[in-house]
């Protein structure tokens, strides 16, 4: 009879490995405190922003729900990873609605809760930057005009990476996806277009818009717990690093997702009723340059000639970012 010995790398689990291990020797992700909602098992890449970001999103919601947590789940890369049928890495109850109408799945689910007495229950809706910013923005925005009681969580990769790495109006200008090829004068993605979604809520006046990313994760807990707690709706844009669709290295995630923050082309901030309330200042500036250079989806920008013209209207961009929401401590981080 073939032998196989127990092996304990599953740490982050309720799978053999967590149950085995003595408290003293467990892992911080392998505290019974954390709920590992989004288990592991499941089949995102290696170094996935967007994996680690639901995970700790869907952990802090759990905890500020007291466990009475509903989540939908837009099509793309977060469900499609986590639930290849008839497996699921899901220890929440999950639903899987459409590409483009998770908001208003979840806002039929928070309308049967108010019906059944059910305010202890909390709602969350979550999809990519394709599913919230284009074909889901029209469900979206009537959800917060309605001022629904749910969260909506964006987790931002800046393409429709589930299905090759398409452009969305989130994804930046001069960047190479597969529909904006670099060719022809201006190559990459036209500048000038695309979707602030996380501005356009704050328009919308809802009681709670922010934004996060993967390199915060106290900050993003933080965010999603205060989020959890308010009435009405409630929008987190999470910035989340693609290492397959972004052509950088797997193990570059986190470096990338606090790069975009430095360099001030992601501001990090909170907003009530419209109205800026707070925001993660820079800590040392760096310029665009140095986020950009690691990834392969801004190669054609630095060949033997850099395109200097392109990259000083993104540091622009970065500029204009810095200035608008007040990124820097004067005389401090530059
Ligand atoms: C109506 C409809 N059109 C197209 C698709 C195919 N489709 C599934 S996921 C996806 C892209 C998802 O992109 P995004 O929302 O950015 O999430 P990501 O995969 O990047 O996390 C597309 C185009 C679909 N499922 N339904
Ligand atoms: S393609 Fe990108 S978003 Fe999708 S699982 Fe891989 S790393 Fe994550």
């Amino acid at each position: 009879m073939s032998f196989q010995p127990v092996r304990f790398y599953q740490t982050g689990t309720f799978t053999v490995g967590n149950r085995l291990l003595d408290q003293d020797n467990r892992s911080v992700q392998a505290t019974q405190v954390r709920t590992n909602s989004l288990n592991s098992g499941h089949r995102a890449c290696q170094g996935c922003g967007e994996a680690l970001g639901a995970r700790y999103a869907i952990d802090a919601a759990m905890v500020a729900s007291d466990r009475q947590l509903i989540a939908a789940n837009a099509t793309g890369c977060l469900e499609v990873f986590s639930t290849p049928y008839p497996e699921t890495s899901w220890q929440i109850p999950w639903i899987h609605s459409l590409f483009g109408n998770t908001a208003a799945v979840a806002t039929g689910i928070a309308a049967a809760m108010r019906i059944k007495g059910r305010s202890d229950v909390r709602i969350v809706a979550q999809g990519g930057d394709g599913g919230t910013t284009d074909i889901g923005f029209g469900c979206l925005s009537g959800m917060f005009e309605r001022n629904d009681d749910v969260l909506y969580i964006c987790y931002d990769n800046e393409a429709y990476m589930n299905t090759g790495v398409q452009r969305s109006s989130a994804t930046p200008p001069a960047v190479r996806t597969a529909t904006t090829m670099p060719v022809g004068p201006e190559p990459g993605n036209v500048f000038g277009q695309g979707k602030n979604v996380p501005l356009i809520a704050m328009a919308h006046g809802i009681p709670y818009v922010a934004t996060a990313t993967v390199a915060d994760l106290r900050d993003l807990e933080y965010k999603v717990k205060r989020a959890i707690g308010i009435r009405g709706a409630k929008y987190i844009h999470i910035f989340v690093p693609c290492p397959l669709g972004w052509g950088s290295a797997s193990n570059e995630t986190i470096q990338l997702a606090r790069m975009v923050k430095e360099c001030g082309l992601f501001p990090v901030y909170e907003a009530e009723n419209g109205e800026v309330v707070s925001v993660s200042k820079i800590r040392k500036q760096i310029p665009v340059e140095e986020y950009m250079r690691p990834q392969r989806r801004y190669a054609h920008l630095f060949g033997k000639t850099p395109a200097t013209k392109v990259i000083a209207k993104i540091q622009a961009m970065a500029d204009r970012n810095i200035k608008k929401f007040g990124l820097l401590e004067e005389g401090v981080n530059r």
